[in-house]
């Protein structure tokens, strides 16, 4: 089923129009992505494991980091982030629908897209946290006004759902009772890598509205999408369009296997 899933979000390029230097551009991406020489960066986290690796980790992807304000990292966003192919189209996180031309936040809105923060401003994502890209997705605002605050998860009780099959996206309640909200299958790792990345990042320096209380209850449910949902290529070339305008990168989209060392499920989450 994963197979399939993973199948079905390989999109035909839709060409608007000739974009030659968006697309050599894109082509140098793809040669990035596949060999970045990243040894120097992660220098720091080698040999470590446990809490002592999540913390080497925060200090590397914390250095550097620059706050654009969250005007301009919403047209970083819509322009090229989401949009790694250069096509102006862009997807909606939680259903794969895509829509375009966008090429900003502007056009953005005009085609029913917001933003949605995978930790919510309401649980911390303030400051510097509310423009920070590894966690910021496009997404369809009437989908985005269901998922509101709610932590991510897996639904087994379904109250509503938009989007067919492996495209679908839907609120209800989990095993435990509590309400989540689940999206589409190819979305569940890259939302999964991209909480753990801000929780990694922000956990350490909390400020005022920083809580793990969505975070306690989804940890369980993102390291399991995290290996259900590997890597992509797409995933690889947004981590680099981000480090090209905020400075630095999601380590778990570059070393997957750091989740494992860190070993997440034995840390005390505050
Ligand atoms: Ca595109
Ligand atoms: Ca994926």
């Amino acid at each position: 089923m994963l197979i399939s899933a993973a199948a079905q979000t390989i999109k035909p390029v839709v060409h608007v129009q000739p974009l030659l230097a968006k697309e050599s551009a894109a082509a140098r991406n793809v040669a990035a992505a596949a060999s970045p020489d990243l040894s120097e960066y992660y220098a720091p986290a080698q040999g470590k494991q446990g809490a002592e690796l999540l913390f080497a980790l925060h200090t590397i992807i914390r250095t550097g980091h620059v706050d654009r304000g969250y005007s301009q990292a919403r047209d970083e966003l819509f322009s090229e982030v989401a949009d790694t192919d250069g096509d102006n189209m862009v997807e909606d996180l939680f259903t794969g629908e895509l829509r375009g031309p966008i090429t900003g936040r502007k056009d953005s809105f005009a085609k029913g897209f917001n933003t949605e923060h995978t930790w919510p401003q309401s649980k911390g994502a303030t400051g510097i946290a509310q423009s920070d890209l590894h966690h910021l997705h496009p997404s369809d605002i009437q989908t985005n006004s269901k998922r509101g605050s709610f932590p991510y998860g897996e639904v087994a009780q379904s109250e509503w759902s938009v989007g067919e099959g492996a495209h679908q996206a839907q609120l209800g309640v989990d095993l435990l009772g509590k309400t989540v909200f689940e999206p589409q299958e190819a979305a569940k790792g890259d939302i999964a890598r991209g909480l753990l990345y801000f929780y990694t990042r922000y956990s350490p320096s909390q400020t005022g509205k920083f809580t793990t209380v969505n975070f306690k209850h989804e940890l369980p449910t993102l390291l399991k999408w995290a290996a259900e949902d590997p890597v992509s290529d797409v995933e690889r070339l947004r981590n680099n369009a981000v480090q090209a305008v905020q400075g630095n990168r999601n380590p778990f989209v570059d070393h997957p296997e750091f989740l494992d060392a860190i070993k997440f499920e034995q840390l005390e989450i505050k």
